[in-house]
């Protein structure tokens, strides 16, 4: 007997429904329905639009036909608030928007950056929840302020609340007591009320509104289950990790989210100063993992040039020489939308190399920049935290990129193995399956029956680990 269930699974660039069936031994997905997601820029401020994201959702649920379960995950940090009738106050706000400039900074002159990081484990990024909370204007006006797929949960539901894997992103959640922190809130400014009670993925959210059941189609009975709601949180899941514990992965998407699975937080100075964070996982784990700035600047160039045939970019990427210009990905300059080859240019200015002259040069400079990023965190993981790493599992979209998983292969010195494509939807519909009773007791099943699914393809690492030696220290230089 196998399970359909509904994956909802909301991207930075798409989002997407899926029918999942799970069962013992099977574990399928169906696209059901695929749709545009990005920033939408409304004089100076760059938005998300949830009610298009919501309107497709129910589009999507419309045509998937009668499911057991609807689990909702996505990109993390950012938030829609409610007023004290449970109206959406405003329009959410990206966090690449330019509003938390300089937050941070001002942040850190009244909290220090050990005490936030002793109580909440979180890397310092300028867009953290927490930050864009303290620039919020419609705070004042707010009752409760929820995740984007709490929000949706709530729309589908009536049922507010805060999936705990999401709030672990918001640098307001105690990492051990694994609660809000009301002490952290109070001393921003914060109301703590406006945070809902936290919910674990399994917990089942409530069954769809009458009202949605009617737009939808669906049995009104069908219940909305929390899942992993941090897309990164349920892709960790899908984790086809089987042959060693001793794995690092790369979650490859418009981020690159690298690191490893622990059974608890690591909070000590050296993890702060590396910038780890320690988000949330499923069954209680630490995602130990530093955010790379991923296919993002890829996916900017090809915007910029007009094109959306990665596959012919990636060809010309191929064909240009190894190791011509470098850059640090993590630079923020490369966080805002805008035009990627020539903040490379200008890059290669500041650092006296000679700026890559055709695309493919381009793109070679951004995945050869992105490999020696994921080696060095691979690296630093390690020595952090005192395990040792034998294989690298990339997951997600970025696993179809050839080019960029031999290349991280050959930067870290380490087998890769790719796939599945999909894994926020695996990991979503693996936690509802369970959840409703599958019999898949833990991640360690979990994963067995996506190993067991999924075909994935192996990189043996090539060339020379000293060039990439050599590029590290171009780069990166001692630091
Ligand atoms: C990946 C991701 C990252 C998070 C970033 C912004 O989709 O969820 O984990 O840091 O988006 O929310």
């Amino acid at each position: 007997m196998s399970l359909r269930l509904a994956a909802v699974d909301l991207g930075a660039s798409s989002g997407r429904v899926m029918l999942g069936r799970v069962g013992a031994d099977v574990l399928e997905l169906t696209e059901v329905h695929r749709f545009w997601n990005g920033p939408v820029r409304v004089h100076d401020t760059l938005h998300w639009d949830v009610l298009g994201l919501y309107r497709e959702t129910l589009a999507g649920l419309r045509s998937i036909g009668a499911v057991d379960g609807i689990g909702i995950d996505s990109w993390a940090v950012d938030y829609g608030l409610l007023d004290g009738e449970g109206r959406l106050l405003g329009n959410p706000v990206h966090y690449r928007d330019a509003r938390t400039d300089g937050v941070m900074e001002r942040v850190l002159r009244t909290v220090p950056a050990e005490d936030l990081y002793s109580v909440t484990g979180l890397q310092q990024l300028p867009f953290n929840t927490l930050y864009q909370v303290v620039a919020e204007p419609l705070l004042a006006q707010a009752k409760s302020l929820l995740m984007i797929p709490d929000l949706l949960g709530y729309w589908l539901t009536g049922r507010p609340g805060a999936e705990a894997t999401n709030a672990s992103t918001t640098q307001l959640y105690d990492v051990r007591a694994r609660r809000w922190s009301e002490d952290l809130a109070r001393r921003v400014g914060l109301p703590p009320e406006v945070f809902p009670a936290i919910r674990e993925p399994g917990d089942v959210i409530g069954p769809i509104l009458p009202a949605v059941a009617e737009e939808t189609g669906l049995d009104p009975a069908t219940p909305v289950i929390a899942v992993g709601s941090h897309d990164t949180a349920s892709s960790v899941v899908a984790v086809p990790a089987t042959e060693t514990d001793n794995f690092a992965y790369i979650s490859s998407g418009t981020w690159s989210l690298v690191g490893l699975e622990l059974p608890a937080p690591v909070l000590t100075a050296e993890a702060r100063q590396a910038n780890f964070t320690n988000e949330g996982g499923v069954d209680g784990r630490t995602r130990f993992l530093k955010n790379v700035m991923g296919l993002w600047i890829l996916q900017e160039c090809l915007r910029v040039w007009a094109t959306d045939e990665l596959t012919q970019v990636l060809k010309e990427a191929a064909a240009a020489p190894a190791f011509g210009a470098l850059v640090d990905p993590d630079d923020s300059m490369f966080l805002a939308p805008g035009n990627m080859p020539a903040r490379i240019d200008e890059f290669c200015d500041r650092t006296d190399q000679t700026k890559p002259a055709s695309r493919g040069a381009v793109a070679r400079c951004v995945l050869e920049s992105l490999a020696l990023a994921y080696r060095r965190t691979v690296r630093q993981a390690q020595e952090v935290t005192g395990r040792a790493v034998d294989v690298v599992h990339v997951i997600g979209g970025g696993s179809q990129n050839e080019l960029l998983c031999q290349l991280t292969a050959d930067a870290c010195g380490l087998p890769v193995l790719a796939g599945p494509v999909e894994a926020s939807a695996l990991g979503n519909v693996l936690v509802q399956a369970r959840a409703l009773g599958a019999p898949l007791p833990d991640l360690t099943a979990l994963r067995a029956l996506v190993r067991a699914t999924h075909p994935l393809r192996r990189y043996a690492p090539q060339g020379k680990l000293a060039d990439w030696d050599a590029a590290e220290s171009r780069v990166f230089g001692t630091r």
